[in-house]
């Protein structure tokens, strides 16, 4: 019986030699290199070709390789059986990492300084007043980013689908209370699932609720931002920077207007990539959950999305 690695463009080696430690009796294969595809019973994948899973006629369960799980349910040919993805403590720090150095470039006005660089500028300015941030989305990482930034002294509001209570965040829920989630915040964090209800949800209306001058980090998809609508509210002023970690294209064009823009902070799709020496052990788990037909860890609501 056997795994196999369907994660394609990416260097699998260290992933397959892990795997293969932890589970000594298993064959751990690298799509498309599959010695017999009756014999795969699970499958670990990321931004699989779509169809590519229907061959498998032994398969028991999909494992993501991240822990967002759009690009796989977004296949409509993905069998009907379970999916989990990537929950894992290590990806909730280097999310946290990550979003503490933008609030801080920002704080410290470093964006500013780096535009006055280029035009050999030497004017002093105090840090901006970043007091208040409001997360979208209160998941593993939105909940765990919340509360990092309350504990580092700021002011957090939270949005999700459901009603939450976390101590010291005042949070929102659903889509008639997004404006009131954002109303006072200096800085917006995306870090909601794609799911067909976030497509595209962050549009005109929303980027004209935010306070004058806010700053939009978005580390969640690309999809859930309508462009467009995000180039226009940094044009008039609404917006005063956007970091964009992702986007609906990956990676992005060449073309698009948004590498050239002033007040865009850009980086490659790097917020939080999965540790394989720290995921390991929950993709063996889930393996031997499959075979013994239990339930998997981390399990994905397959028809809401995330
Ligand atoms: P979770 O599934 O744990 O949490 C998702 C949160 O979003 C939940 O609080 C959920 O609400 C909320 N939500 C979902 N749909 C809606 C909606 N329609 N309206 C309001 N709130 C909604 O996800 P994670 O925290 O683990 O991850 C979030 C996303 O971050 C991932 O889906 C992935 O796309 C992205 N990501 C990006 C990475 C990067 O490197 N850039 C790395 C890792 C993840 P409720 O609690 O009520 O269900
Ligand atoms: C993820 C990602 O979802 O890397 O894990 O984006």
């Amino acid at each position: 019986m056997s795994i196999a690695l369907i994660i394609p463009d990416r260097k699998l080696d260290d992933l397959q030699q892990r795997l293969q430690q932890a589970l000594p009796d298993t064959r751990i294969e690298i799509w498309p290199e599959l010695h017999d595809p009756a014999e795969v019973e699970f499958a670990v994948v990321w931004k699989q070709p779509h169809g590519c899973l229907n061959g498998l006629i032994n398969l028991k369960a999909i494992q993501c390789f991240g822990a967002g799980v759009d690009s796989i349910l977004a296949d409509p040919t993905l069998p009907n059986l379970p999916v989990s993805r990537i929950v894992d403590p290590a990806l909730t720090e280097a999310m946290i990492g990550y979003l503490d150095g933008v609030v801080n470039y920002y704080r410290l006005q470093l964006d500013v300084f780096s535009r006055q660089q280029q035009q050999s500028v030497w004017r002093p300015k105090s840090p901006r007043k970043l007091n208040h941030i409001a997360v979208l989305g209160l998941g593993e990482l939105g909940g765990a980013v919340a509360n990092h930034f309350y504990g580092s002294g700021y002011q957090v509001s939270g949005w999700a689908r459901s009603g939450k209570s976390l101590k010291n965040i005042q949070c929102f829920a659903g889509e008639g209370q997004l404006a009131q989630a954002v109303a006072a915040a200096d800085v917006v964090i995306c870090l909601l699932p794609l799911t067909p209800t976030t497509e595209n949800l962050l549009g005109e209306n929303f980027f004209s609720t935010l306070k004058p001058a806010a700053i939009f980090i978005n580390v969640a998809r690309g999809a859930i931002v309508d462009e467009q609508a995000l180039l226009a509210a940094l044009e008039r002023g609404a917006l005063a920077a956007a970091c964009l970690d992702v986007f609906r294209q990956e990676p992005l064009s060449s073309a698009s207007p948004l590498w050239q823009h002033p007040a865009v902070l850009i980086t490659p799709h790097v917020s939080a990539v999965t540790n394989v020496s720290t995921v390991v052990s929950q993709i063996a788990d889930n393996y031997r959950r499959a075979q013994q037909g239990s339930a998997l860890l981390n399990p994905v609501d397959v028809v809401r999305g995330y």
